[in-house]
């Protein structure tokens, strides 16, 4: 490619607007412009990097057993009513109407339509287990699109639904398509983590996430050092050690005027913050009639509450909800800052490791004031003992092997097994051995193949640029030629290399802009381009070329008849 007749949009300076480096560098490099919020134009430097993406993602999908398909991105509503999550979702869903007032989604995701197809197209169960994939443009109308392409609203997704006899079935082609993003990412030249996931809202029973380790990411992921658990935080478990201190003296109540965290609490008291108790109000699941009782949730001072876990327990709001600094007052008749256990007249949740305290200091339930030398049964005689909190830095293993590390990590792929869901909810059946109508088993398996992009930056980069892992590369060659307009030779050279590797199948930019060489060379490291050959005026005289390695920074002086070879060579390395 000459980019005399490309569109090469690289930018000089940093764009404001970007916050995390992937997304200043894909703006720089000229790989995405926005079109609006959390939505991106493709230029055709990110679209060649867009496009090697995808066939590895296809090699593998397909080598695994996966059949393509593609799915409208414009979805009828009428299948979200069937499967009840139409009015599951919020604004996040966008929805529209058509000419004739019929309602649409834009597609965040693709179960109701792909298991719609399954209930017409799969008669047998000699058909199965089928695997239908698909690259497809989604749409979630997040609130707060950022980080460019990483956390978009419109993006472009593989996504894959498998469909089973029994759970058996389901079970292989999970490990299938686990082994399957294994390959796809370590491919990418991604360094990354299976692991355990929450399920979250689309319900189903067990799911691994694949995360990429980078500062920039939105989710906490734990693994230990002394085993191959891995978990991500929301997940995460650990196991509490130590005992209850013995009971000591009577509680008493002590004036805390204007303490309404717990370390103010603990600064008033004299106290750590690990002795003061945490005490939060959370609503629980709402009757038929929409009302809802509110729980206590108590957790060490120094810990933090896990909203996943807790919504988990039984019989409170999943997702969980906080109660209202109004709710609070009328049923506790003190402040959020004053709340405790003691008293308090509806369920009491206390964490594991807040189960071990004793002598500890909470809010009395009365403004100004804390209680101290509290202690669990003789204090607080009901209350039932769960895992509400965030596992920490150096907590044990759960398997017991080994102390837990936190890492930031971008959430690239996950598998699901979804169970009956879909099939049950949208009539998706076949007929078993017995000749009994069963709905089938199903699996879901995501890839974010834009966001994939974000995460390769994140991970390959320097202070002149991308350094592209060289499965991703828009280019594997630059060319750039020093003033050929003055000197005929240097031009000469130039169109003889393009032309001999363009032969050979490299994918070579060549810059043919009559620019400075700063600039040029600027441009070939920012866009992250692996090999550079620099032809110049000096170099050309003594029959040599200038070759620098973009991700060591080596450079050689190469014979002019070597280069082909030589580039070859390096490409096959
Ligand atoms: C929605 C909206 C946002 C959503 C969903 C539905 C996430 C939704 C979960 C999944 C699960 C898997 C198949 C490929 C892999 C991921 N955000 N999810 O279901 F209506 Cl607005 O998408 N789907």
């Amino acid at each position: 490619m000459r980019t005399s007749r490309y569109l090469l949009s690289t930018l000089k300076e940093n764009p404001t607007e970007a916050a995390v480096i992937s997304h200043r560098l894909m703006l720089r490099a000229g790989l995405i412009r926005q079109i609006a919020s959390g939505i991106y134009t493709w230029l055709p430097t990110g679209l060649r990097v867009l496009h090697k993406v995808e066939r590895i993602v296809r090699e593998e999908m397909n080598r695994a057993g996966a059949i393509e398909v593609s799915m409208p991105v414009v979805q009828p509503s009428e299948l979200w009513k069937e499967s009840g999550r139409y009015d599951k979702y919020g604004p996040e869903l966008c929805r529209l109407k058509d000419r004739k007032q019929n309602e649409f989604v834009l597609g965040p995701t693709h179960e109701e339509v792909i298991t719609a197809i399954a209930r017409r197209e799969i008669k047998s169960a000699r058909q199965l287990p089928l695997n239908l994939y698909q690259i497809q443009t989604k749409f979630r109308d997040e609130i707060r699109p950022r980080f460019g392409v990483m956390r978009g609203r419109e993006f472009l997704m593989k996504d894959a639904y498998s469909f089973h006899i029994d759970h058996a079935s389901l079970e292989q082609t999970y490990q299938d398509m686990y082994d399957a993003y294994s390959r796809i990412f370590t491919r990418l030249g991604l360094d990354f983590r299976p692991v355990e996931a929450d399920t979250g809202a689309i319900g189903g029973n067990h799911s691994h996430e694949f995360q990429v380790l980078a500062d920039a990411g939105e989710d906490t992921i734990v693994f230990s050092d002394g085993s191959d658990y891995a978990a991500n935080i929301e997940m995460a478990e650990t196991i509490e050690v130590g005992e209850r201190p013995a009971v000591g003296a009577a509680c008493s109540k002590a004036a805390t005027p204007g303490c309404h965290t717990v370390d103010e609490a603990a600064q008033a008291l004299g106290l750590d913050a690990n002795q003061v108790l945490k005490s939060l109000i959370v609503r629980g699941e709402r009757d038929e009639n929409g009302k809802y009782e509110l729980i206590m949730c108590c957790l060490k001072g120094n810990q933090e509450l896990n909203e996943v876990k807790a919504g988990k327990v039984k019989g409170l709001s999943n997702p969980l909800e906080f109660a209202t600094d109004e709710e609070i007052s009328a049923f506790c008749g003190s402040h959020p800052g004053s709340l405790g256990p003691v008293g308090f007249k509806g369920r009491i949740l206390v964490d594991r490791a807040a189960d071990k305290m004793g002598n500890f200091a909470c809010g009395a339930n009365e403004d100004g004031y804390h209680l101290i030398n509290v202690n669990w049964d003789r204090d607080v005689p009901h209350y039932e003992v769960c895992d509400l909190r965030n596992v920490e830095e150096g907590d044990l293993s759960p398997d017991g092997k080994g102390h837990l590390h936190l890492r930031k990590g971008i959430e690239v792929g996950q598998v699901f097994m979804l169970g009956t869901k879909y099939s049950q909810a949208m009539n998706a059946v076949v007929m078993d051995e017995n000749g009994k109508s069963i709905p089938m088993e199903m699996g879901c398996y995501g890839i974010g193949v834009t966001r994939v992009i974000a995460a390769a930056i994140e991970q390959h980069h320097d202070e002149r640029g991308i350094i592209w892992p060289k499965s991703m590369t828009p280019f594997d060659v630059s060319i750039i030629a020093i003033k050929p307009g003055r000197c005929p030779a240097v031009h000469q050279a130039a169109e003889d290399l393009y032309a001999k590797l363009e032969a050979l199948g490299i994918e070579v930019l060549y810059d043919d802009r009559d620019e400075r060489p700063g600039v040029m060379f600027a441009d070939a490291e920012l866009i992250g381009i692996p090999h550079i050959i620099t032809i110049g005026e000096k170099s050309l005289a003594n029959g040599e070329l200038e070759y620098k390695d973009r991700r060591t920074g080596i450079k050689e002086n190469v014979a002019i008849a070597d280069m082909v070879a030589f580039i070859q060579q390096k490409l096959q390395a």
